[in-house]
């Protein structure tokens, strides 16, 4: 982590604009705390991706938030073209006050330069692949993929750095550290699937307990997470010999129809909260 930080530090002076990729079903837990302190003045774009995934009416309330703080910020889909149109036109906009420095100083157009940071897993490839408009790096449902870092020349007019998965979140509050594993940022070694699940399905009951209900069959919820769990189990048939439920495997069912956004659109967090 601490080579991950340095090596962000160290190319930040080569580039004119830092795209900030966050999950926008958990933009606060999926920032680095420190990613203000570690780019500096440098002018910044944030990107909500996964926004396919994510509640639009919270998206919509993220992306005031953010604006209403002085930041630049787009709800994007990395892994459809259509969501990333605007983001070229942004960057350059956001370049424009370096470049117009730089031709002042050297008499030379440049195209702008920029960095993608963001947590493991929160597409940053994929968000590349796209831009570049070919398969040209390894993308994988796994946390810590991409290992070295790589220019890409993107188009004429944006030349591109990829970075590893860099800067994780401080994971020393629990909560923060159930919803980077309920989205896949961070491995399913570090809390165990039931945990996860657990603590995913008591959200779920408080904000969205009618996509529950409907992708469960359920009349009503259950009073209690681990009987919401059992209620599955038996839906899903995860059952053991003998007729019990097999709550690993029935968590794991429920955390994947999660993360495939098959339960719903679903946003874990509301600005201000
Ligand atoms: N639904 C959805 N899935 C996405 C989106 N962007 C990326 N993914 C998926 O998220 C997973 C991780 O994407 P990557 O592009 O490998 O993420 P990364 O940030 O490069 O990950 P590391 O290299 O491991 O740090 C893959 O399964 C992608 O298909 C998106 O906008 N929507
Ligand atoms: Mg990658």
């Amino acid at each position: 982590m601490v080579k991950a930080r340095r090596m962000v530090s160290e190319h930040l002076q080569l580039v004119d604009v830092v795209v900030e990729l966050i999950d926008a079903r958990i933009p606060a837990a999926s920032r680095n705390p420190e990613i203000g302190k570690l780019i500096g003045g440098k002018p910044r774009l944030i990107l909500l991706n996964k926004a396919d995934l994510a509640d639009p009416v919270v998206t919509r309330q993220w992306l005031d938030f953010f604006q209403e703080s002085g930041d630049t910020a787009l709800a994007v889909a990395a892994s459809d073209s259509g969501s990333l149109k605007a983001v070229p036109l942004t960057v350059s906009s956001l370049a424009k006050p370096a470049l117009e420095k730089w031709q002042a100083k050297r008499r030379l157009p440049r195209a702008p330069r920029l960095m993608i940071v963001g947590i493991p897993n929160v597409g940053k490839s994929t968000l590349i692949n796209r831009l570049v408009g070919k398969k040209r790096l390894t993308v994988a449902d796994r946390p810590g993929v991409t290992r070295k870092e790589q220019w890409v020349r993107l188009r004429e007019d944006l030349d591109l750095l990829d970075m590893p998965g860099i800067l994780m979140p401080r994971i020393g509050d629990e909560e923060v550290g159930l919803k980077l594993a309920a989205t896949g940022a961070i491995s399913d070694a570090v809390f165990s699937i039931e945990a996860v699940t657990l603590y995913l399905l008591g959200r779920l009951s408080n904000l969205y307990p009618g996509l529950l209900c409907k992708r469960f069959q359920l009349n009503n919820l259950p009073d209690d997470v681990t009987n919401l769990l059992q209620e599955i189990g038996i839906r899903r048939g995860a059952l053991l010999a003998g007729g019990k439920v097999d709550t690993l495997r029935a968590a794991q069912q429920c955390l994947d129809e999660f993360r495939d956004g098959r339960i719903g659109r679903i946003s874990l967090e509301l600005p201000n909260r």
